[in-house]
């Protein structure tokens, strides 16, 4: 399979990580959109947001990826930021393994 995502988790393509814990991986963004452009990324190879089912499971899934956005634009020291998910090719998704985009502007 050749994910690009899945080859930045596995770390045989490049990117600028700026966290990475058991499940999860954020990096920049290699066209940043705001001053702060991360993507917060799933290491499991999901496709798109809705493709986590609508279970107690995917329930989980969802709250993990989020709380990890969070813990990532703390740790950005981020006093506000925009939190993006394309789903889907109609919705302006591009690279499909599922991702946040962080967006922020530091004081
Ligand atoms: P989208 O949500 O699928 O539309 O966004 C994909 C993003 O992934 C987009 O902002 C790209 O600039 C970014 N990106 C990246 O950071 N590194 C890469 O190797 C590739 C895309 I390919």
């Amino acid at each position: 399979m050749d994910c690009i995502f899945c080859r930045i988790v596995r770390k045989e393509a490049p990117a600028r990580m700026v966290y990475e814990d058991e499940a999860f991986v954020a990096f920049h963004d290699i066209r940043p959109k705001a001053p702060v452009h991360v993507l917060v990324v799933p290491k499991a190879h999901v496709e798109k947001l809705s493709d986590y089912p609508d279970t107690e499971e995917g329930e989980k899934a969802l709250g993990a990826l989020f709380r990890t956005a969070n813990r990532v634009a703390r740790s950005l020291g981020l006093p506000g930021y925009k939190l993006t998910v394309h789903v889907g090719e109609e919705g302006g998704q591009e690279v499909f393994h599922v991702h946040v985009h962080v967006m922020g502007w530091p004081r």
